[in-house]
């Protein structure tokens, strides 16, 4: 039974009274102080009910990098993989797929070291370019559930889709859509976890890896948390994590016997924030990156579109899409310029673009038109696009209003 570490009220009413040293502090005090100090209130903060019901998706791919090449050639699969650097350069894996990880293989490991765990391995140099175009892929697809993604990497994202309408709002229903899309449209598998907040999300998506999710409603936020080891706690690293066990907190559950106040006296401010986490609490909310400066969709065909004629032909179902994002974004009033990107099937891209104001189809063909003439080869992607202001800048100009 790991050592209970509850801190006794004396300890905790000297640090109230900001004395230097608790030991000896709490030897100097009346035994009236010491029973007012016993009965004091732990101080709380009311959370906003509102950031105690969201519905947060974390997302995450498996074997990120290994998962695009063994896409891009499937004599790859079921043979040990790694991407990274050369054994001989002194190289280091960055990822691996899951054959290679039955060897002991991981990311950050030399590539020396993992050979030699697994002789055959096969390792790629890493293709970013590749990797940076199925990322975008997949940010376009969380896209369409909402407008709160906020990207940790190149294929890990929170959502928040707590108000999102698709699959009935059933977070469960959309995480599954957007696995599925992800693997029809890019080729490659990601797991998802769901949850109220986003670090109990972010632990469950690692749950059923790969190629699976995990949903901790609510109510089960308590239990899931309890029993978890404290090193999974976000902002604790190996060097805390060593010391709560050290001073004999394991799990979550154990920790849950210190009191905040003890807690803060061993962690500083970080320890009010072990205290809610703890108890499953994150406030954190999912933040988009950057404000927006364009609002886009795009699809990969299947099959490449053969000519400009069945570029047209694909339009209208992505001006759809499009005029919904936008309502979405509330960015109606704000655009300021058309855009029309197009892959051809070497790779190749282009983006055409004019100034304007409103989703109008035959602006859009038009600048179709002008992009498919500049290679004139079958078409892999199309994207369509509006450019709008940023809020910001909306703002700042009213500074410089002349009423102002
Ligand atoms: N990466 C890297 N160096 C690291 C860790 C990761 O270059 N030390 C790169 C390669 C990964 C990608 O980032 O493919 C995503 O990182 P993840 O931690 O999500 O790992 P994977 O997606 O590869 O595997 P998992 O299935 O565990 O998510
Ligand atoms: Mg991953």
């Amino acid at each position: 039974m790991p050592k209970q570490l509850e801190a006794p009220p004396a300890l905790e009413f000297n640090r109230i009274a900001g004395n230097g040293n608790a030991a000896t502090g709490a030897a100097q005090l009346p035994a009236a102080a010491l029973e007012l100090a016993a009965a004091m209130p732990m101080p709380t903060v009311t959370p906003d009910p509102s950031l105690l019901d969201r519905k947060i998706i974390h997302c995450d791919c498996d074997c990120f990098y290994a998962a695009v090449e063994m896409r891009d050639d499937p004599s790859l699969q079921g043979k040990p993989l790694a991407v990274g650097g050369r054994a001989d350069r002194r190289g280091v894996v960055a990822t691996c797929n899951y054959e290679a990880r039955r060897y002991g293989v991981h990311s950050a490991m030399s590539t020396a070291q993992a050979q030699k765990r697994c002789p055959q391995l096969i390792v790629l140099p890493p293709a970013m370019e590749k990797y940076r175009i199925a990322s975008r892929q997949i940010l376009s697809i969380y896209r369409d559930y909402t407008e709160l993604v906020e990207p940790l990497s190149l294929d890990e994202a929170y959502l928040d889709v707590s108000a999102t309408p698709q699959c009935n709002g059933s977070a469960t229903l959309i995480a599954q859509e957007i696995r599925r899309r992800i693997a029809d449209t890019v080729g490659i598998t990601a797991s998802a976890g769901i949850a109220p907040n986003k670090f109990v999300a972010k632990i469950a998506s690692d749950w059923n890896k790969p190629d699976g999710q995990m949903v901790v409603r609510p109510h089960e936020v308590d239990a899931f948390v309890a029993a978890l080891p404290v090193g999974k706690l976000h902002g604790v690293g190996r060097v805390t994590a060593a010391r709560l066990n050290k001073l004999g907190a394991q799990t979550c559950a154990d920790l849950r016997g210190w009191s905040l106040l003890h807690l803060q006296q061993h962690f500083g401010k970080f320890g009010e924030r072990l205290h809610g986490l703890c108890r499953g609490i994150d406030l954190r909310e999912v933040c988009p990156s950057r404000e927006r400066k364009s609002v886009s969709v795009e699809e990969t065909y299947v099959t490449d579109l053969p000519d400009l004629q069945a570029c047209r032909q694909a339009l209208p179902e992505l001006l759809v899409r499009l005029a919904e994002r936008i309502a979405r974004a509330k960015a109606q009033d704000s655009i300021g310029k058309l855009f029309i990107k197009i892959r051809f099937d070497d790779f190749q891209r282009t983006t055409v673009e004019c100034s304007g104001s409103v989703l109008d189809q035959e602006t859009f063909s038009q600048l179709l038109e002008t992009g498919y003439g500049r290679r004139r080869r079958p078409v892999r992607l199309l994207g369509a696009g509006v450019g709008v202001a940023e809020a910001r800048e909306q703002q700042q100009s009213g500074l410089f209003d002349p009423q102002n």
